[in-house]
């Protein structure tokens, strides 16, 4: 087995050397038992498990399979919506698609370069849909032939070439997979064009002879053959009971103790060890908790030839900041093409975004939320929605995170001149704390940047105006005590 250092793994070394100590005390002859199912699930084993989660804030999503193929179109026809559902969006019977695998040949895929650009884009995790709702194991499946391994001439296993390039990286792993959904299965939820509904597989059997058969079994070979996985992003949870989750809970927790569980497994993310906010669905505050939202970079997740509408370093660089400031994690998605190749534009646009973390990544990774607020925005006070609720009106011009005695601006619009010259007040929030000194993040020297107090105790920093042409310049504020008072 590969040797991975990475700290999920080192937290796991803790995690079970904690367990085996407090077992062991009473016990002093026996060697450390394993922590009991019960451990796994208490508040200290979660916080353990979730702590490198926390630092890393942003990952890299992949959607990669079949899909990728007919791209969006399907038999001359343009299939709207999501790429990855083109199979469920043309009712194409399950014995059409599957001749997909034969035409599946992605010989320029190169597991290295791909974590080279993860890492290159300042991501800390990587997450692959080893199975989509469509089916397809995306791996070498002794479960399943319908896998990449058997039913395609590619012939080699790509997560296995995923698996070594992240450790060879230290980049933590970990796999997507869709474990109420499956098309290709007469059990799975989800394909009513080919097999009977939802609800009358669920009550037949043919629901829980799938999870048996394949789902779990498939997840069990996951954690097994892969090295260290750092999460299991499930999703879609559909007559996704309370006993039929803690199979899978069961399964991850015996096999891989370490390996976080996202919040889609169940409905309301219960048994997860953080929660997903919805697709793209960033909270418009901050919010508690371990959290991340998955979003793509276009408008896809599967790769689309008519989608080239990626976000711009600079919307990137704001939502990442801006999630991180609210507390929680960004997954933003690639989707791959059917010759193995990350399409060029998302991977200039990743790699610009790692090129200021490279400057800014301070403010980001393992940072600690907004103590103030007011900058996210506010509910409109006189309009309404069509529902009849306030909308939430987004500010966009800074966000703050924060680190032990450090408040991190990151300014993305200053308004206030300093009468004509070229400099321009940040102001700062309120805060008791004194300021020890201010500077920003892109300066080497650390110079310190002038901070003008009024008379009413309002506070500014002097800066260059000239930080609106940029993606977002950081202002490190060093404050008296760790935190801040109000
Ligand atoms: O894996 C990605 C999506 O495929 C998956 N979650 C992310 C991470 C996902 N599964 N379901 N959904 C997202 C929501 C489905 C929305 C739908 Fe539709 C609306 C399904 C049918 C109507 C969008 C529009 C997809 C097809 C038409």
């Amino acid at each position: 087995m590969i040797k991975h250092a990475s700290p999920f793994h080192s937290f796991r070394l803790l995690l079970v050397a904690l367990a085996g100590f407090a077992l062991g005390a009473s016990l002093a002859a026996q060697p450390p038992a394993a922590p009991s199912a019960a451990d796994l699930e208490s508040p200290a084993a979660r916080e353990a498990r979730v702590q490198w989660f926390r630092q890393a804030k942003f990952g890299l999503f992949i959607h990669w399979g079949l899909y990728s193929i007919p791209a969006g179109d399907w038999k001359g026809e343009r299939s709207p919506g999501i790429g990855e559902w083109v199979m469920n969006r043309m009712q194409i019977p399950v014995t059409e698609y599957a001749k997909l695998a034969g035409g599946f040949n992605p010989i320029y895929f190169d597991a290295e370069a791909w974590v080279q650009m993860a890492e290159d884009a300042g991501m800390k995790y990587i997450v692959i849909t080893s199975k989509h709702h469509d089916g397809f194991a995306m791996y070498h499946s002794k479960v399943s032939p319908y896998n990449i391994y058997d039913a395609t001439p590619f012939h080699r296993d790509p997560i296995k070439e995923l698996s070594e390039a992240c450790a060879r990286h230290h980049m933590p792993f970990g796999f997507y997979y869709s474990q109420s959904q499956d098309w290709h299965e007469p059990g799975g939820m989800g394909n009513n064009w080919d097999f009977p509904s939802n609800g009358e597989k669920s009550k037949s059997g043919a629901y829980d002879r799938y999870i048996r058969e394949k789902a779990v079994p498939q997840v069990k070979e996951l954690l097994s053959n892969y090295g260290p996985v750092c999460l299991m992003w499930f999703d879609t949870p559909q007559e996704m009971t309370r006993e039929r989750g803690q199979v899978f809970i069961d399964a991850v927790r015996s096999l891989q103790p370490n390996t976080l569980i996202d919040g889609r497994l169940l409905p309301g993310g219960s048994g997860g060890d953080y929660q997903s906010t919805g697709d793209n669905a960033i909270p418009p505050e901050g919010k508690d908790g371990d959290w991340e939202v998955p979003a793509t970079i276009n408008q896809t997740w599967g790769f689309r030839k008519d989608d080239t509408n990626w976000k711009s370093p600079g919307e990137i660089i704001f939502k990442l900041v801006d999630i991180a400031s609210k507390g929680g994690n960004y997954l933003l998605n690639v989707g791959p093409m059917p010759t193995g190749i990350i399409p060029q534009g998302s991977q200039n646009n990743l790699r610009s975004v790692g090129r200021w973390l490279k400057v800014n990544g301070e403010a980001v990774y393992g940072a600690g939320r907004s103590p103030f607020g007011d900058e996210f925005g506010d509910y409109a006070a006189k309009l309404r929605d069509r529902g009849g609720k306030a909308p939430f009106l987004p500010r966009t011009d800074w966000r703050c995170t924060t680190k032990p005695g450090k408040l991190y601006f990151t300014i993305f619009h200053l308004t206030e001149r300093v009468g004509s010259s070229n400099d321009a007040y940040f102001n700062l929030p309120a805060f008791k704390n004194a300021i020890k000194t201010a500077y920003l993040l892109g300066d080497p020297q650390k110079t310190p940047l002038e901070v003008k107090t009024r008379e009413d105790g309002s506070r500014s920093l002097v800066v260059s105006r000239f930080i609106n042409d940029t993606m977002g310049a950081v202002a490190v504020v060093e404050i008296a005590g760790d935190a801040v008072g109000h």
